[in-house]
């Protein structure tokens, strides 16, 4: 198995997921600590807010992700614990955790690659109308200012924004992620609008003050379509064009998202679909919206696939029956991490990271005091085997394995564990699984040590991967 000399692998974690200390040293209210106090709104009215207390084990969690051999770092930025009304003064004792957090990276030779917004808003600015406000692209670059400011002497690499498909759909469509709104699509199209601009002008305000060369990148979702037989070129188109398409009045599509910041604009499709929603978009806006980009950061979980029906029709495949699923119910589908990177490619033209992808799963600590996790250890290593017949393809510049640590899970509270390193809440004692010990040596190898393409194509089972 090959993987090219530099690439990146890491893990990802985001602020409110893994901080804790939700009111300490002055930070602000986000819209997850409004959510998690409303009952009713999260599993088992779990929340963030102390979390696997992160901000205080920091020094103990970098030397995990040292045993583990990370290279690098995926962490997001507390926007309100830095600015704790989301503008106006800053918050230094906030600040100076990120400061810690850098420099403990560095020390230990991981890279920190910086989201600069993982879903916590501000909500001091929710309170003023949020994504909704035509000001909030401008209070985020405020908000990046600062931190390019602070931190880019040594942070190189960037994202801005993480799945805005999620806070923007499930959070203000559907409501079942933080701020738990159920608005129009209009108005809901309408943040969205001005979630790009944000996006832009955070661009323009790293490429304009970072101290060094910086490498900037943006981190949508999508879920992907994969041809059942990857020979057949009718297949091939049709699943590209089904992946980009845009068919229903949510957000949970790819194009609506990302055409605009690496096209400048919107796709033909949702004009049409959205006429009735459109946002109000002004002359200028997608000058700002697409920037310069480094890279993709693509989080890739799943996909569906395309087949043939008997008659030859091009149809949707069904699942096997007992195909393999993850705790929370999403397939198993390792050719995700083959398509997704090539339709994103092609559409995009953008070398690829791959920011999230892994697995939700039922571990505990065996008898032994282990965390056995077989099941995280066969996902990676059937979805790496395709990241790397794509990278014979397409530039793959790296890996971050979604998570470093088990966390919150957002509206699911703590009963979905996604990461390589175990969390007892209750103790925060932390243990490495399996599967970190087993990452830890795909690693060392630069993904040697993984099976071949060739020698698990094929296989009588893979229907089970559909
Ligand atoms: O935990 C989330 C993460 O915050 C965003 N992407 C998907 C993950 C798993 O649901």
């Amino acid at each position: 198995m090959k993987f090219p000399e530099g690439f990146i692998w890491g893990a990802a974690a985001a602020s409110y997921q893994i901080e804790g200390g939700a009111k300490v040293d002055g930070k602000g209210d986000s819209v997850w600590d409004m959510m998690c106090r409303q009952p009713d709104r999260v599993f088992g009215a779990h929340s963030g807010e102390d979390s696997i207390d992160h901000y205080h084990r920091y020094v103990e969690d970098i030397l995990l992700m040292k045993k583990i051999g990370l290279q690098a770092y995926r962490f997001s930025i507390s926007w309100p614990r830095v600015l704790p009304e989301g503008v106006g003064s800053v918050n230094e004792k906030g600040l100076g955790f990120y400061d810690r957090l850098v420099d403990k990276l560095l020390e230990y030779n991981i890279e920190p690659y910086v989201t600069l917004f993982h879903w916590d808003f501000p909500y001091d600015l929710y309170c003023r109308g949020g994504w909704l406000n035509p000001q909030s692209s401008e209070w985020f670059a405020e908000y990046t200012e600062v931190i390019v400011e602070h931190l880019s002497d040594r942070v190189r690499c960037w994202m801005t924004l993480n799945e805005p498909q999620i806070y923007i759909g499930l959070g203000m469509l559907e409501g079942v992620h933080a701020p738990g709104d159920k608005l129009g699509l209009a108005e809901v199209l309408q943040a969205g609008h001005n979630t790009l601009l944000a996006h832009g002008r955070a661009v323009q305000v790293i490429r304009a003050y970072s101290k060094s060369e910086p490498v900037v990148g943006y981190a949508p979702t999508g879920t992907i379509v994969m041809p059942e037989d990857d020979t057949d070129e009718e297949l091939v188109e049709a699943a590209r064009k089904e992946m980009f398409s845009i068919k229903t009045k949510t957000c949970w599509n790819i194009s609506w998202w990302s055409d605009p910041v690496t096209l400048g604009m919107y796709p033909e499709d949702g004009l049409k679909l959205y006429a009735d929603e459109m946002p109000t978009i002004n002359t200028g806006d997608f000058d700002i919206i697409k920037q310069p980009l480094d890279f993709y950061g693509a989080n890739i979980y799943n996909g569906w696939t395309l087949g043939r029906d008997i008659e030859g029709n091009i149809k949707p495949l069904d699942r096997a029956q007992g195909n393999a699923i993850c705790a929370n119910k999403w397939p198993v589908t390792p050719k995700a991490l083959y398509w997704g990177p090539r339709y994103y490619y092609e559409r995009y033209g953008l070398p690829i990271v791959v920011t999230e992808n892994g697995l939700s799963n039922q571990d505990w600590i065996s008898l032994d005091g282990c965390v056995h996790d077989p099941q995280r250890i066969d996902f990676t290593h059937r979805y790496l085997i395709q990241l790397s017949r794509a990278g014979l393809e397409i530039p793959i510049k790296g890996y971050f394995h979604w998570s470093v640590f088990d966390n919150f899970e957002w509206a699911e509270g703590y009963k979905e564990r996604f990461g390589m390193i175990y969390v007892d809440y209750k103790s925060q004692e932390r243990i490495l699984k399996d599967s970190a010990y087993w990452y830890s040596k795909v690693i060392s190898s630069n993904g040697k040590n993984l099976s071949a393409f060739s020698e698990i194509d094929n296989q009588a089972y893979e229907h089970l991967f559909v």
